[in-house]
């Protein structure tokens, strides 16, 4: 037998051995399993048949401005960042308010696989196998009042530990926000790791929100606060400049960015030589979620 050089054992090498010995160890009983995890369109699969981005590229290639504002900064600046003990208030417009420790939400919500496709509306892309579990289960237990329309997502404030927050490169603490309906969509995860270990600090550890089909930024890292609200909550990005950040943000490649196109995307990990991919529309989810967009003009609500 080959031997394998330590060298030789990448994160992909484990998860993709760990994968296929889980797939033919529930080849025999699993439909029953496998029909209640996987029955969510796009949960088992991206919508395209994509090859994973490597794990090096995605935990050194981030947007995380709380650790700086260049691609590599979030990866050489994050290693102190203290991610226990953590916690996760919901809060607002519910019948039960409740804070949750990482530890609790870990027991309560399992997490199961989700690949995604993260789009950055800069026009580069990944294929990141998430683990992560849908954020529905998370709200249901707090039970929205009838006044709840939208859900404002806070990211964690320690300027002592994030370098970032000591300049005023957007008004911290990051904040987000989606609508109830987009929030309670089975696609909208909560994320708890990638490549089956914990999230890396540079990918938002320890818990943070994937929206499939909206630009990357949407995906907000290290949530401390949910908050659900009556009114229209105002993002980071739209107060750092509302004429390129809109509040909805699906992946549209016919509304451009002032700054970049969105028509196509390059796929982090391609040669420069590959051809930009077409992007797709709401990045391949179009059948699972148009319908919360019905009349809507997104060239108006971008
Ligand atoms: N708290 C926080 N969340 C954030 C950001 C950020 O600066 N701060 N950047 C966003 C942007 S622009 C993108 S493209 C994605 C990148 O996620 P990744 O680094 O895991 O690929 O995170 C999003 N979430
Ligand atoms: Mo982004």
């Amino acid at each position: 037998m080959k031997k394998i050089l330590a060298s030789e054992i990448t994160p992909e090498t484990i998860y993709q051995n760990r994968r296929s010995f889980m797939k033919s160890a529930a080849a025999g009983t699993a439909s029953v399993v496998l029909g209640s995890l996987f029955s969510i369109p796009g949960s088992a699969n991206t919508p395209s048949s994509d090859k994973l981005t490597r794990y090096r590229d995605i935990i050194s290639y981030n947007n995380y401005y709380e650790f700086g504002t260049s691609k590599e900064d979030p990866s050489e600046n994050s290693g102190k960042f203290k991610t226990s003990p953590w916690s996760v208030s919901i809060e607002g417009e519910v019948e039960k308010a409740k804070t949750f420790s990482y530890e609790q939400i870990i027991k309560d919500f399992p997490s199961e696989e989700r690949i995604y496709r993260l789009r950055c509306v800069e026009g580069w892309s990944m294929v990141i196998p998430w683990m992560g579990f849908s954020l529905s289960h998370l709200l249901k237990t707090v039970t929205p009042t009838s006044k709840a329309k939208f859900v404002e997502f806070i990211s964690v404030y320690r300027p002592e530990e994030m370098i970032g927050q000591q300049s005023k490169i957007l008004d911290w603490p990051y904040r987000e926000g989606l609508r109830l309906d987009e929030a309670m969509h089975p696609l909208t995860i909560m994320a708890t790791g990638l490549y089956g270990k914990n999230l890396p600090n540079q990918n938002g550890a320890p818990i943070r929100l994937v929206v499939p089909w909206k630009y990357g930024f949407k995906s907000s890292k290290a949530i401390v606060k949910i908050k659900l609200v009556e009114h229209i909550p105002i993002t980071s990005w739209m107060n750092a400049s509302p004429t390129e950040y809109g509040f909805y943000s699906n992946v549209n490649p016919n509304v451009s960015h002032p700054r970049w196109s969105q028509a196509t995307e390059r796929r982090i990990g391609d040669s420069f030589l590959d051809p930009r991919r077409p992007t797709e529309m709401f990045n391949g989810y179009a059948k699972e979620v148009s319908g919360l967009y019905q009349g809507m003009d997104l060239k108006k609500y971008y």
